[in-house]
């Protein structure tokens, strides 16, 4: 049986999807990899869940790829194809939260660094402890920022800081980070679970399809002229047109009651 290494806990509708190695800072291996990626989508196919809540155990919530793991630990004349373990764990992880079925929230409980970056960027709401830190540090051990940085970081936060962040590398405050626009919201460290789960929980009564949907055009939209993305806007609306939430949306405004959301 292999050692959990991520905690799921449901609240209702949300599962909550804990990295679990506090004395190494969540650092991930790829047995950690494989099991988030598989929390993932196991918990996000279970019809009765509606949101994903990540988040990290102890004082950290990521330090990014575990720089022990014999996965990547290079020795002399025996070093390991890196490209491998991006293409196997980090691409399809960094894909299954990007194609995730529910919505999802990333509550950034302390320090996110290297890829544990970019996985919390790939959540659809980014909050944060006022006493986290981001630092991508790539640049420290001679690799270019993975995972979705290189796609994320500088649509966050604008060419110019990206780079900065990633060629200097220095640490981002929380407070900092949200000025810039790579999270949604800094919060007291002690609020922050309450809060991230108070979003998760009005994120799952919503209508999840619209949802997902509005997470797929923003990213489409970013490659796209204005004209195709207003095509791509009517394509998304037909078809959610025809959806049973549309429809209880619609009914439950002019009924003046509460909507029951039921598609995924
Ligand atoms: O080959 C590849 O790497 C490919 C994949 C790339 C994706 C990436 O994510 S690359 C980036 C990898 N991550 C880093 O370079 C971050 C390294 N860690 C740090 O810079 C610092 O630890 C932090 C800024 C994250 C936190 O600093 P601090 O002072 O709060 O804690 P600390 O004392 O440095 O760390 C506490 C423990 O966690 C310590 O272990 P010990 O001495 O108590 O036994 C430390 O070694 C361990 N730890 C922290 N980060 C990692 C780690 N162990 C393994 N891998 C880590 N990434």
């Amino acid at each position: 049986m292999p050692e959990a290494l991520i905690q799921v806990e449901r609240h209702e509708a949300v599962a909550v999807l804990r990295l679990c190695r506090p004395a190494q800072l969540n650092a991930l291996t790829a047995d950690l990899l494989v099991q988030l990626r598989s929390a993932i989508e196991s918990q996000g196919a279970d019809p009765a869940v509606r949101a994903l809540l990540i988040t990290g155990e102890g004082r950290a919530f990521c330090a990014g790829q575990d720089l022990g793991d014999p996965f990547v630990s290079p020795e002399p004349g025996r070093e390991k194809d890196i490209g491998h373990l991006i293409d196997h764990y980090y691409i399809p992880l960094a894909l299954s939260l990007r194609n995730s079925r529910v919505p999802t929230v990333c509550a950034v409980n302390g320090v996110a660094a290297g890829a544990g970056v970019s996985i919390a960027l790939a959540c659809d709401l980014v909050m944060a402890s006022d006493a986290a830190i981001f630092v991508l540090g790539f640049n420290k051990i001679g690799l270019i920022p993975d995972a979705g940085a290189t796609w994320l970081l500088p649509r966050l936060v604008g060419r110019a800081k990206a780079m900065e962040l990633a060629l200097l590398g220095d640490k981002l405050s929380a407070t900092d980070a949200e000025l810039l626009g790579l999270v949604a919201r800094t919060v007291p460290s002690d609020q922050l679970m309450q809060a991230a789960m108070v979003a998760a929980q009005r994120l799952a009564a919503l209508p999840t399809r619209a949802l997902v949907q509005t997470r797929k055009l923003f990213d489409d939209a970013m490659q796209l002229g204005f004209e195709p993305a207003l095509r791509a806007e009517s394509k998304a609306q037909s078809q959610l047109g025809f959806s049973h939430d549309y429809h209880e949306g619609v009914n439950a405004f002019q009924q003046k009651r509460a909507p029951q959301f039921r598609d995924k």
